[in-house]
């Protein structure tokens, strides 16, 4: 099959989940070809002979125009991808822009069928703005398919956009392989001390993930045990918390790392991780944390309950909760016994219910029923 796949660049968790689902579709021969505005970040080192492929959309700034159009951009490259190579399906992650840009090209081309997947954001957040309601509700009730990366975001979408339309639940997964744990003691010495528990957030550090509570919980925890914390990503909430760590004084224990590309090297050295979101679809970084076997310390929002079961891989409170956060967190970080079954669970649970072997063949699956539906 020849595939298209529009996605966001960006150190996002679809991003990650669409890049390494085409590196995967390549490696099983397909051809894929990625469209955007940037090449995934997961990307760079792939590709060859065979592909996957990467295909830039252009721009154009013009002083007429107070905005750029980045649909009708994306829609532009990816038809002339269509034209050029004969792609029969194009996996449009994101119902805005890129399923709105699928849909333009099909009608351009009257080739192609569009497959949509949903990650969140754009059904939870931006999507359901009166600014993009209706554009979004017509790219996922016209899609040929539509998926969604949990059972929360599907029961979700038909709400916000009261649709009736089948949407799939195809759930995100990990590479148990790079995402395991490091014994290596100089690894872990590079970040903490043998005697501190080592807490991990990853994020974006936009404000659903409320990196505030990290901190707040944070402190609560290393005024009871020697800890230290690493903050890893970076976005418009980064200062807010660095301001925060320094008045509750714990920045001297607290390492911001930035946009850290080697996530797995911190996650497989860690021992708690931490996602306090106030939404969140999925929480493709407390999976990839479980694969490393470090228990995760959550809020109860949106689909993590589907992914991070409470008292068994780790715990989880309510939104805004830090007290029990903390509480948790220094449960787990204090019994040594609990914290080892509940990282054996977490990679457990990686290993049976979220591995790509599970998981690639269900959007295959997905992939052939929507290329034949034509
Ligand atoms: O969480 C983010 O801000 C990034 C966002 C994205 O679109 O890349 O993540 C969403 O998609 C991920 C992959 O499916 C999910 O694991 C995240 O839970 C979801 N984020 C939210 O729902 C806030």
């Amino acid at each position: 099959m020849k595939i298209a796949v529009l996605c966001h660049a960006s150190a996002g968790g679809s991003g990650v989940v669409a890049t390494e689902l085409g590196l995967e579709v390549a490696a099983a021969g397909h051809e894929v070809h990625f469209v955007g505005a940037a090449q995934p970040f997961r990307l760079s080192g792939y590709g060859g002979m065979h592909g996957p492929y990467f295909h830039q959309v252009g721009g154009f700034a013009y002083a007429l125009f107070d905005q750029p159009y980045p649909e009708l951009a994306a829609a532009n490259t990816l038809t002339e991808v269509i034209l050029e190579h004969g792609v029969e399906l194009t996996h449009a992650h994101y119902a805005i822009p890129h399923a709105s840009a699928g849909l333009h090209a099909r009608s351009i081309t009257g080739k192609t069928r569009v497959m949509t997947t949903l990650h969140g954001t754009d059904v939870t957040l931006v999507g359901a703005e009166p600014a993009f309601r209706h554009t979004t509700g017509h790219a996922i009730e016209r899609s040929d398919h539509v998926t969604a990366v949990s059972q929360f975001l599907a029961d979700q979408t038909r709400e916000v956009f009261g649709t009736e339309r089948e949407i799939e639940v195809i759930y995100n997964f990990v590479d148990s392989e790079r995402f395991t744990r490091i014994t290596d003691a100089g690894v872990r010495a590079r970040f903490a001390h043998p005697d501190e528990a080592l807490i991990v957030h990853v994020s974006n550090f936009r404000p659903v993930k409320r990196v505030q509570d990290v901190v707040e919980v944070f402190a609560r925890v290393s005024s009871e045990i020697p800890a230290r914390l690493l903050m890893v990503g970076d976005g418009p909430e980064r200062s807010r918390a660095f301001d925060l760590a320094r008045d509750l004084g714990v920045i001297g224990r607290t390492q911001f790392l930035g946009s850290f590309p080697d996530v797995q090297t911190i996650l497989g050295i860690s021992d708690l991780f931490l996602l306090p979101s106030s939404n969140e679809s999925f929480g493709l970084a407390a999976l990839e944390a479980m694969s490393c076997e470090v228990p995760v310390v959550a809020a109860r929002a949106g689909g993590v309950p589907e992914v991070v079961e409470d008292g068994v891989t780790g715990f989880l409170a309510p939104v805004g909760d830090v007290d029990a956060m903390a509480e948790a967190a220094l449960r787990v970080l204090r019994d040594r016994d609990l914290y080892l079954q509940m990282g054996r669970a977490g990679r457990q649970v990686a290993l049976s219910r979220f591995h790509p072997s599970l998981i690639v063949p269900q959007y295959l699956g997905a992939y052939e029923r929507t290329a034949r539906s034509g």
